[in-house]
């Protein structure tokens, strides 16, 4: 089976050889004429050039998938219930929370991987382990999971998991863990941080086989937490199923331009132009005055969205969100 490339959006790289632009006002406003089940917000400048959040390398196609569970993995007679946040379930684990930024660099895949992993871990270890895992290693290291900051696949994160396992490490500069995140927060203009566009494109990263942090102790190599099993879900009740009993999962989906002017409420496309596929971690679902939807954590800091969070239609596979789920179950 086919797996879709999820290439991650940019915030604000300049990429001199394209010219169309995209006018994110016009978008906002079309889509809130529509008084459709969301809200939208410029967010960004208005005739930004496409290629700033394009995309660098186009659609790519992998045949790399993991094996899909089944029911017989779970007790099918528990009640899926209408509304599930995995923070009211696991209040012990607070990464579950953490909404991360992945600066000017395309590393959604990677961090929404390391995201899901260290909520998993902490609800597998009943909350003992409660620190975050980074997402630097997955960058830098993975030689299989395409290119660091200009993209990769979510399949082949979660294998590195399993074979490699990952070091600890909080947000940039935040001396936690043993590699913290290596670039610094950025947002669009209307937020208290630098602009995006004010920071350079960021390179992968080069590969480091120690802790970066000095003020960390453990051994690089002893820092290594894994996964034991990987696996796909596409059954929608399955995937909440999965959520219930392990945590957070990791999806990817085609974002349409009008994702980017997400403000609030449950988000379906209502555009046809594609801005990039990208890669979140879903925590959660609900309904909204009758409209179902997942609870998603974005990786574009705390003030995009929701506080961070969007939601999007749940049970029709919206922006293929449902296709190409995927998660593991940690080494505790
Ligand atoms: C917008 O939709 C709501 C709910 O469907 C409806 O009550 C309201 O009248 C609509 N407003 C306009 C301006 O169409
Ligand atoms: C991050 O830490 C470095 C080294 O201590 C410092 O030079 C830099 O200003 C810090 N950056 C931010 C954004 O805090
Ligand atoms: C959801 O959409 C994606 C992208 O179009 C597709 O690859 C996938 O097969 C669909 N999944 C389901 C369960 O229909
Ligand atoms: C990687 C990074 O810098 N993450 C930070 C993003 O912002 C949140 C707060 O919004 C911090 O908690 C993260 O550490």
């Amino acid at each position: 089976m086919k797996q879709f490339l999820p290439l991650c959006l940019l915030l604000a790289t300049a990429y001199a050889a394209r010219i169309e632009s995209v006018n994110f006002e016009d978008i906002a406003e079309r889509v809130n004429s529509l008084n459709t089940t969301w809200k939208a917000d410029p967010n960004f400048p208005s005739n930004l050039p496409v290629s700033s959040i394009q995309w660098l390398f186009g659609a790519k196609e992998s045949d790399a998938t993991l094996p899909e569970l089944d029911e017989s993995e779970f007790d099918t007679n528990d009640v899926i219930p209408e509304e599930f946040d995995a923070r009211k379930k696991w209040p012990e684990c607070p990464t579950i929370s953490d909404i991360p930024n992945q600066s000017k660099c395309g590393s959604c895949w990677a961090v929404a991987a390391a995201s899901a992993f260290s909520d998993r871990l902490c609800i597998a270890s009943k909350g003992k382990f409660k620190s975050a895992l980074s997402a630097n290693e997955l960058l830098s290291c993975c030689t299989d999971c395409g290119y660091g900051c200009d993209g990769g696949f979510p399949v082949e994160a979660w294998e590195y998991f399993k074979e490699v396992g990952i070091v600890t490490g909080g947000g940039y500069n935040s001396s936690i863990g043993c590699q913290p995140y290596p670039f610094p927060r950025c947002g669009s203009s209307s937020d208290p941080l630098p602009p995006c566009s004010t920071l350079p494109d960021y390179k992968t990263p080069e590969c480091q086989e120690k802790c970066t942090n000095p003020e960390y102790s453990a051994e690089y190599k002893q820092d290594h937490h894994k996964i034991k099993k990987t696996y796909s879900l596409r059954n929608i009740e399955l995937i909440q199923r999965d959520i219930m009993k392990n945590g957070p999962v990791e999806a990817s989906f085609t974002a349409y331009q009008d994702f980017m002017t997400y403000k609030s409420g449950v988000y379906h496309h209502t555009v046809t132009k594609v801005a990039a596929g990208h890669a979140v971690r879903i925590i959660g679902w609900g309904t909204d005055n009758g409209t179902p939807y997942w609870l998603v954590a974005n990786s574009w800091d705390k003030y995009w969205g929701e506080e961070g969070l969007f939601r999007i239609l749940r049970g029709s596979n919206e922006s293929g969100i449902e296709g190409s789920i995927v998660a593991g179950i940690p080494d505790v």
